[in-house]
């Protein structure tokens, strides 16, 4: 280190022994939510909050210090929750402005939840944005994908020949459209709808479809759900992804004119596909009963598909660059395409395909795309009327355990549920479904703590970090500037698309980032540069659990109203009557053979719709079949 470097090092050190440092939400708090801000250097001193006419509006003597070992910092945990009254405010230590301007409002939240859902349009593919709805984000159509080919690895022999894969959300930074990562964004985002109706359906997204009747939020992700829809092979199976063979480079998507391909064919994609087109069958009938019956049977095709393909996981073909969304255990996106599908349905052989493979303790786990007991487990626990008690239960334990896991973490001076085990590649997705995770164990329980917690998380994304950072761009006084996304590299306009989640800091970035990772303090292992796809990308599956927390905590706030377990009761389908025709089951139709079973001989006999009934001999129905 040269004279210069310690000279400036130990002023440095010398300021900050006496200045104290604010983290805080910079985007603003409910009237009547928690809110805290924390303070480095400012134990047992007054914090004073003052109003826009510079009139003390309270007085919080700041607590202990403790130290949040991410940050590898101590704060004092200053609560302000007492602050009811709509307005301004600003905090005071020593007679110093500390923080950023606070902001009071009943809809301190709606703001950001409309950003985070207008990402999703702005990710449009196969179309131009207008200005009318983009702003000067406004872009020309890039990736029509209305003659995509097939890639070998999909099965296919006809690779000279195209097909309509239009529509649907770019992945990310990139322009893929991957099917795996599509599930659980576009699961996500129904139930946000799902969850907070009364406060959806009248919520305006300013997007070409905002006139008819259905609400923006449907509309929005209808858009991806048709996309979706056109990944399905015709016997059942769904294409893995839809992109060029390599990444474009950083350019807006008119410039992307290389052959766009559907890639592989995958039983996690097909799980996947068939629990979003199952939960869509029910949530769009209200509004398009036919869209919603084509998603019924798209998703009871796909269930053939996948229960015959078992391991027929994803591998990256040798000449293919793009993101893989890979993953070597399909059971939890079984259990959940079959829950959904038992939900809407209420078939028994969907119930035992869940039944089979229990949600137990071991399998809570967060979600995440890899990752999707928590999903079933959504499901079945906010549907007891519909399962039976032995999975609602064990459904319901799978979110508490991790709820509660979060209550219980050892204090820390951020008041944070976040601990070093977090902060992998899109870490702030890990926050955000940790938010979604609370908000289901206070619609199960009613139990504020579990409100409060996922405030919290909101808090930090918002700026309640030790980067004093938020990762929503367009949103904070201190805003993440440079993501990588190519549409927002690729344009002209100086700040980046607006409403968009960054991945965050990530103790194990092996990019630009690398030089940026602070193995004491993974919290502040971030680089906000476009260089950085590993802490500072964008993507669907980040974007969809930002907006359920903040959209769920808006719509709490605003209606008083938590969505009520038990309330939705789907109109069941009734899948023989909508021809489940096995896809490509022409063979095995007429197919009758002898086999052992129950200790007898029987004929096993294979219907036209690929159901199987099991005969004993004298042509009588045997017991137990289905
Ligand atoms: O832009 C790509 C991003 O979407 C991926 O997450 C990331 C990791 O697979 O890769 C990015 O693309 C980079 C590529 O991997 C290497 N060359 C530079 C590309 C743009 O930064
Ligand atoms: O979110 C994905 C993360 O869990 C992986 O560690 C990472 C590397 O494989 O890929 C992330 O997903 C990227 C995808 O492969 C391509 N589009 C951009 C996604 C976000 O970075």
């Amino acid at each position: 280190m040269d004279s210069n470097k310690i000279l400036l090092t130990s002023m440095l050190a010398a300021t900050t022994a006496f200045a104290a440092t604010a983290y805080q939400n910079q985007v603003g708090f409910l009237t009547n939510g928690p809110k805290h801000i924390a303070v480095t250097d400012a134990a047992g001193k007054e914090i004073i909050f003052k109003d826009a006419d510079g009139k003390t509006a309270l007085t919080v003597t700041a607590p202990d210090a403790i130290l949040w070992e991410s940050a590898n910092e101590e704060a004092s945990l200053v609560n302000f929750s007492e602050l009811t009254t709509p307005g301004t405010y600003q905090a005071y230590l020593d007679g110093e402005a500390i923080g950023h301007p606070i902001i009071i409002s009943d809809n301190a939240l709606e703001g950001v939840t409309k950003a985070s859902l207008k990402f999703f349009y702005f990710q449009r593919s196969s179309t131009e944005l207008t200005e009318e709805f983009a702003g000067k984000y406004a872009r020309a159509m890039g990736t029509p994908d209305t003659a995509v080919m097939y890639h070998p690895s999909t099965g296919r022999t006809d690779l000279t020949s195209t097909f309509n894969g239009a529509k649907g959300w770019y992945d990310a930074g990139d322009y893929g459209k991957y099917i795996v990562n599509s599930g659980i964004s576009t699961y996500t985002l129904l139930q946000l709808y799902q969850h907070n109706k009364d406060y959806f359906d009248t919520l305006d997204l300013n997007i070409p479809e905002s006139k008819n009747d259905v609400p923006d939020i449907l509309d929005e992700i209808r858009w991806n759900i048709e996309w979706m829809l056109t990944m399905q092979d015709s016997d059942g199976g769904v294409f893995h992804k839809l992109t060029t063979k390599q990444f474009a480079g950083m350019v807006l998507p008119e410039k992307v004119v290389k052959q766009r391909y559907a890639i592989g064919k995958s039983v996690t994609a097909t799980w996947d596909f068939v629990g979003v087109t199952a939960l869509a069958a029910d949530i769009y009938k209200p509004f398009d009963p036919e869209f919603a019956a084509k998603c019924a049977q798209a998703a009871a095709d796909a269930r053939w598909w996948a229960r015959e393909n078992p391991r027929a996981y994803y591998s990256q073909p040798s000449d293919v660059g793009t993101g893989t969304y890979s993953d070597g255990n399909a059971i939890d996106e079984k259990i959940w395409g079959s829950a959904e599908l038992f939900r809407i349905t209420g078939k028994p052989e969907f119930l035992e395909e869940v039944l089979r493979n229990p949600i137990s303790k071991q399998r809570s786990k967060l979600p995440a795309w890899q990752t999707v007991y928590a999903l079933a487990a959504f499901t079945i626990a906010t549907n007891p009327h519909l399962f039976g008690e032995a999975e609602v239960d064990s459904s319901r334990n799978l979110i508490f355990t991790l709820a509660d896991s979060y209550i219980d973490m050892p204090d820390n001076g951020y008041g944070l549920a976040i601990d070093n085990a977090d902060f992998y590649w899109g870490s702030n997705s890990a926050v955000a479904n940790k938010g979604m995770v609370l908000i289901h164990a206070y619609i199960l329980s009613k139990e504020k703590k579990y409100l409060d917690a996922a405030q919290g998380l909101l808090d930090y994304l918002l700026g309640r970090n030790p980067l004093d950072i938020s990762y929503l761009t367009g949103w904070g006084v201190n805003q993440v500037l440079h993501p990588h996304h190519r549409p927002s590299e690729g344009d002209t306009v100086e700040m980046p698309v607006p409403g968009m989640l960054v991945g965050g800091p990530n103790s194990s970035a092996n990019d630009c980032a690398k030089s940026h990772i602070d193995a004491d303090a993974p919290a502040k292992s971030y680089y906000d540069n476009s260089c950085s796809y590993a802490t500072n990308e964008v993507a669907i599956n980040w974007n969809a659990p930002f907006a359920y927390l903040a959209g769920s905590l808006q719509a709490i706030a605003a209606t008083g109203k938590v969505y009520e377990v038990g309330a939705s009761k789907p109109e069941p389908y009734d899948l023989d009557a909508i021809a489940v025709t096995k896809p490509g089951a022409k063979i095995r139709a007429a197919g009758n053979r002898l086999i052992f079973k129950n200790g007898a001989v029987q004929v096993e006999k294979t219907l036209r719709d690929g159901s199987i009934r099991y005969f004993n001999l004298k042509g009588a129905i045997s017991k137990g079949n289905r």
